[in-house]
């Protein structure tokens, strides 16, 4: 099926192929809206996600800004007293039987005193913030509309700026108790790469006890279960949900006694980007000097985290796991961090991008196209069909991108840019790919790979990939 899809695509030109996909991505985002926020996927993820929901605003940006706009304020509405932001805020209408652990499982949440009215209920992790980074370009886009959408959105980031401070606040504090830069994750469900070999070390140290049998709905929605995690690590992840529910979702309590307790590199990274729109949010807004100076220290400091975790024999930066007091070694896209972080020196970028384009990542000679697997094919953990285990992601290739071009490195963006979007041309909106064969897996229509979609084809117009950014 990939294959012909690929000759009907060599044989249209570029633009029709690039208007054709920016209108089905545009259906798909339409398809997947509920009226105030977007559905991650139509059928394996019912609900509201946070950082699916972020990027589907960047991509929503280009079609209408306060729907965009909109995307945020709903999930916002639903942030902690402690600032959170919940990784997933429950869909009511969602149908039965559609997700597994859903809001009957997170509902104790509800009962902790820092959580938001319910319902909807929402789960009590957390996922990369790639939200402030989102407002600003919600705000960017508009001012390239008229006088009235940028009036628009510089109300929006009055209203949403408070909000996204008290959450990076709550990252500063509650999960970086150590002040050391980096973020504390309590489940890998927060990291966003949920069975990424990243974890595995950490994880295996997970005693699970007593277990309650539960339903795999996830599989129904995918053509094979080798695409989703495996059922010895979902037992893992439940223990652990069953774990933070027994500490009452209490940030101290599970800090205290949690087996698994790790400073992710790529949240961190993620974080002292959205720290840097933050701060140009703070400009616009005409934020209290105090505030803007503490959004400094924060993206200093977490470049400082960053640095500790540089591993000169992998060329990349290394999660940590407090519990072992070690680092968790292993080849994943996430070691890239500093790249996202941005403000490194020549010589780090020149490591990262020597590593990203070298045969461990990109530069694999059988990769069906030149983007980075999830996880390396030279590292033990590496599986091409499993998830964050290797497959490529169209999410990952966005941020490599962006951050790319944030660097100056424009000529390698592009052609990221240029090999993500004919993934995508010949094997659909998928939620992630498998990296030798281009065959599409997980869910189909997933909206973050829309969503980026737009952004990749509507940034700077429909340009002919390969032209100068
Ligand atoms: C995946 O994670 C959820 C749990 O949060 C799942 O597998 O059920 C991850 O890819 C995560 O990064 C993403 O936000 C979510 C929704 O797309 O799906």
């Amino acid at each position: 099926m990939v294959a012909q899809a690929e000759r009907r695509v060599r044989t249209r030109s570029w633009r029709q192929n690039a208007e054709d996909l920016v209108a089905q991505a545009a259906s798909i985002l339409r398809r997947n809206d509920t009226g105030d926020w977007t559905r991650a996927a139509p059928s394996l993820y019912p609900h509201q996600w946070s950082w699916d929901s972020a990027v589907i605003a960047i991509g929503l940006a280009h079609l209408d800004t306060c729907r965009a706009a909109q995307e945020l304020r709903t999930l916002f509405a639903h942030q902690w007293k402690t600032g959170k932001v919940p990784h997933i805020v429950f869909n009511p209408k969602a149908p039965p039987h559609s997700y597994y652990p859903g809001a009957e499982h997170w509902a104790c949440a509800a009962s902790s005193p820092d959580a938001p009215p319910a319902p909807p209920y929402t789960s009590c992790l957390c996922q990369p913030p790639v939200h402030a980074i989102a407002a600003l370009r919600i705000w960017e886009a508009a001012g390239r509309e008229d006088e009235k959408a940028r009036a628009a959105a510089t109300s929006f980031l009055r209203e949403i700026y408070p909000k996204l401070l008290a959450w990076h606040r709550y990252l500063a504090t509650f999960r970086d108790p150590e002040q050391s830069g980096l973020v504390t994750i309590y489940h890998p469900w927060a990291s966003g790469t949920d069975n990424s070999p990243r974890w595995d070390g950490a994880l295996a140290a997970v005693e699970v006890g007593e277990m309650f049998t539960y339903p795999r709905y996830d599989l129904q929605h995918v053509d094979d279960p080798s695409e989703r995690p495996a059922s010895a690590e979902y037992d893992r992840y439940l223990w652990l949900v069953k774990l933070i529910k027994r500490a009452g979702c209490d940030e101290g309590a599970i800090y205290r006694s949690h087996p698994f307790l790790v400073k992710d590199v790529l949240f961190s990274a993620i974080l002292v980007a959205a720290n840097e729109a933050l701060l140009e949010i703070a400009e616009v807004v005409e934020a209290p000097d105090e505030e803007r100076e503490l959004v400094v220290v924060w993206a200093g400091r977490g470049r400082q985290g960053l640095e500790k975790c540089w591993d000169e024999k992998h060329n990349m930066c290394l999660d940590y796991d407090l519990r072992a007091d070690r680092p968790l070694r292993g080849r994943t896209v996430a070691g890239f961090a500093p790249l996202i972080a941005g403000g490194q020196s020549p010589q780090r970028l020149a490591a990262l991008l020597g590593e990203l384009g070298s045969p461990t990542f990109a530069g694999h000679p059988e990769l069906r196209w030149p983007l980075p697997p999830s996880t390396s094919p030279q590292d033990r953990g590496f599986h091409p069909r499993s998830y964050w285990r290797g497959p490529t992601w169209p999410v990952v290739n966005w941020l490599l991108w962006w951050s790319l071009r944030q660097a100056g490195e424009t000529g390698l963006a592009e052609r990221i840019r240029r090999a993500a979007l004919d993934q995508i041309i010949s094997g659909g909106f998928a939620e992630y790919f498998e990296p030798f064969t281009g065959e599409p897996l997980g869910s189909n229509s997933q909206s973050w790979t829309a969503a980026v979609v737009l952004d990749w084809l509507l940034s700077d117009s429909l340009r002919e990939p390969g032209m100068a950014a």
